[in-house]
């Protein structure tokens, strides 16, 4: 199967009215051709945006479908303005807010059960990857969230591939790291179900910037991108997103 190439901006905590703005103009003025583009903003900025050429969406979502849970948004508000795709377990919401495998499962089943699509991240810190065990690690976190949806519901998931070691560090994955972990993971899936696991699309995540994307674009099974600090910028992404 001919997966869909797709690249995820993640504004993390930054940006802006204006930027919103100058980002919705930029993109709309795209034609992105066969590969889907998506922007994950502060929730609070998504009811600003009047996309065309591009999706938005939110880079966490509550685990929680509503109740006493100040501060949270659920699932189902993030839909009602707007959001078709929300991030769930990034690295840093897995390090600076303590969520466990199950939890960032629970936040994908919320996710699916408003109509978005979850963008699930995995990844090993650095020890880990020194240690060897990187695979086994990254295998661990998909499995949990295979096992919590059962693989019908997953496969209506995105993973993303974020080593630790590569986030906003400049020290970008190699295309062959990259792909050794995508191949992986991929087999994993395979083994609960072939075509799931054809259809699935991981993207990879760590300083992806425009003179390093199509190279890790053009490895068999990596899908896209989610890229953090060079979506801040309408040229650069832009750049990432047409060598998809
Ligand atoms: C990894 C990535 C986006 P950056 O976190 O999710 O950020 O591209 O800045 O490394």
């Amino acid at each position: 199967t001919e997966r869909k190439s797709l690249v995820a901006g993640n504004w993390k905590l930054n940006g802006s009215s204006a930027l919103v703005n100058e980002m919705n103009q930029a993109l709309n003025a795209c034609d992105f051709k066969d590969t889907q583009v998506v922007v994950c903003v502060p929730s609070v900025y998504l009811g600003q945006f009047s996309a065309s050429s591009f999706d938005v969406g939110a880079q966490d979502v509550s685990s929680h479908e509503s109740g006493a849970y100040t501060g949270e948004v659920s699932a189902d508000m993030l839909a009602e303005c707007g959001a078709k795709w929300v991030i769930v377990g990034h690295s840093e919401r897995r390090t600076y807010h303590a969520e466990s495998n199950a939890v960032v499962a629970q936040k994908a089943q919320r996710a699916l059960e408003a109509g978005l699509i979850p963008i699930v991240c995995f990844g090993e810190e650095e020890s880990i990857r020194d240690s060897g065990d990187y695979v086994e690690h990254c295998v661990k976190q998909v499995a949990v969230v295979v096992e919590h949806l059962g693989i019908e519901r997953f496969a209506q998931c995105v993973l993303a591939y974020e080593p630790v070691w590569a986030i906003g560090t400049g020290k970008t994955a190699s295309p062959e790291q990259a792909q050794e972990v995508h191949q992986k993971v991929r087999e994993f899936i395979a083994q609960k179900s072939a075509e799931v696991a054809d259809g699935m699309r991981i993207l990879y995540g760590g300083s992806v910037k425009a003179d390093n994307a199509s190279e890790l674009f053009s490895q068999p099974d990596v899908d896209g991108g989610l890229i953090g600090g060079a979506s801040l910028k309408a040229d650069d992404f832009k750049a990432i997103c047409q060598s998809a």
